[in-house]
């Protein structure tokens, strides 16, 4: 491919809108074209070779350059490259899927239906829950639990289970019977509490919204083990046991959104086992082609999939692309790969540890004021002082200048707010991961001399 770096970033700004994007924004400082990659590098075109430290978008688990995922890829092209799901037609592809997927899942799932992304998942999730309530009798259970600042996917229902009201406020949304509750975010919002009230009280909430809404009301509770796209959340030691504490309980399903933490990156099949939790769905997407092909879908437990099978008729729900057999395949090149090199237990033990050794370090800088991971996902909170969890002024946007200073390094982490984020491929080496923190160190590094000019400037401009 002959490089034209002008005449795309032209031509992208013409015609091409990008997903969350501010496109004024965009089309003054220019795109950077991707071109190529390999392992767990990207390159732009004009040669600027970057670590990947977010695999993609939390999807490129298996790295970039896996000749048997796009050889499956293509051999599946060739065989059958589409057919569908729908009036009782079916094809090996979906099938294996689907059994292998049992096979990884904790006991009790056994049954998986198909999209082509995590928000289409989401968006099936509701559907499901809904319709598993109706079928039992109970139709008024509508409400579905979700958190503020969780992330759910995009299409109208999937944000509308989204915790960010800016969302909301461009559509409308949520639909009705979506309610939020606080996240256990405990750098952010625990005040003078330890981790563990912390965690014990905000899981509460939970209990505290049921009872008010009505259990009869409420339906499910859904919820991100780790929160990845709100930045990294960890939640302390007690909160899920007190969650699923309180879903047993009151009888309502629970649902761990495992887009990100599921096939592995919790050191697990799915992040559910790294926290002991036993949801009832499961939607997944991402890791499940390692981002090389749309594939999504939920994991139906026992105890909803009998039901929608014995006691339900025609569930009216489903895609053009459900199971699409190029998608499956990869994710069944992508499973394999992942059996076949232990890749599973390799992440757990020796990646995870080498991952959060070095990560820890970078809690020295004194621009951090947490550096926490949990499994290969890792959080760092930008803050003025280092014996306080208070935050820079908005307007400073030091998340953004140390993503610059990132890029500039030859690295991608992400910034969510002043909360830095990166979630490496799993075959990331131990010589790549020293360059990964080098570069991040270094990025901090300039992010704290250019507050130093900032601030210099404003004192400057106050006294003049
Ligand atoms: N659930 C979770 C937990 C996610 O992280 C989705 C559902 C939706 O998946 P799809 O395939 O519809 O995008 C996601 C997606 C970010 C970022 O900036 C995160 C996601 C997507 C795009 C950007 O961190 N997560």
């Amino acid at each position: 491919m002959t490089e034209n770096l002008a005449g795309w970033q032209q031509a992208d700004r013409q015609h091409f809108l990008h997903p969350f994007t501010d496109h004024r924004q965009l089309g003054e400082r220019g795109t950077r074209v991707i071109t190529r990659a390999e392992g767990v590098y990207i390159w732009e075109a004009g040669g600027q070779k970057i670590l990947d430290g977010m695999s993609g978008l939390w999807c490129v688990n298996l790295g970039y350059s896996r000749a048997e995922l796009a050889e499956a890829g293509c051999r599946q092209l060739r065989e059958l490259p589409y057919y569908n799901s729908f009036f009782q037609c079916t094809h090996p592809p979906a099938i294996e899927l689907a059994r292998e997927l049992c096979e990884l899942a904790p006991p009790g799932f056994n049954r998986v239906f198909f999209t082509n992304s995590g928000s289409e998942a989401n968006d099936t999730i509701i559907r499901l829950v809904r319709y598993y309530w109706s079928l039992l009798g109970k139709p008024e259970k509508q409400i579905i639990i979700a958190r503020r600042n969780g992330y759910h996917g995009s299409t109208v229902g999937a944000a509308s289970l989204c915790g960010m009201p800016w969302m909301h406020a461009q559509a409308g949304l949520p639909i009705p019977n979506i309610l939020h509750i606080e996240q256990p975010y405990w750098f952010g919002l625990g005040g003078d509490l330890d981790p563990a009230e912390f965690g014990r009280r905000i899981a509460r909430q939970l209990a505290t919204t049921i009872e008010e809404a009505g259990v009869d009301k409420v339906a499910a509770f859904i919820a991100e083990p780790v929160q990845g796209a709100g930045g990294a959340i960890i939640p302390p030691a007690t909160y899920w046991p007190e969650i699923q504490k309180i879903c047993d309980h009151y009888g309502i399903l629970l649902i761990a959104d495992e887009v990100i933490c599921g096939i592995g990156r919790l050191g697990h099949w799915f992040g559910s086992q790294h926290y002991g939790i036993r949801p009832d769905l499961m939607p997944f997407a991402k890791g499940i082609t390692s981002g090389y092909q749309a594939l999504g879908g939920v994991m139906v437990s026992d105890r909803v999939g009998d039901v929608l099978v014995e006691k339900g008729g025609e569930f009216y729900h489903g895609f053009t692309y459900s199971g699409h057999p190029v998608a499956c395949a990869v994710a069944r090149a992508t499973l394999k790969v992942m059996r076949d090199e232990k890749l599973v237990e390799r992440v757990r033990d020796a990646v995870i540890p080498a991952f959060s050794s070095r990560w820890q370090k970078l809690a020295e800088h004194p621009l951090v004021g947490e550096a926490r991971s949990a499994g290969l996902i890792g959080g760092l909170e930008l803050v003025p002082r280092k014996d306080s969890r208070n935050r820079f002024p908005k307007e400073l946007k030091v998340g953004e200048r140390c993503r610059d200073f990132c890029i500039e390094q030859g690295l991608v982490m992400r910034a969510v707010g002043d909360t830095m984020i990166v979630a490496p491929p799993f075959i990331i080496s131990n010589e790549q991961l020293d360059e990964l923190v080098d570069k991040a160190w270094k990025a901090l590094d300039l992010t704290r001399q250019s507050l130093g000019q900032a601030r210099g400037k404003a004192r400057s401009q106050a006294s003049g």
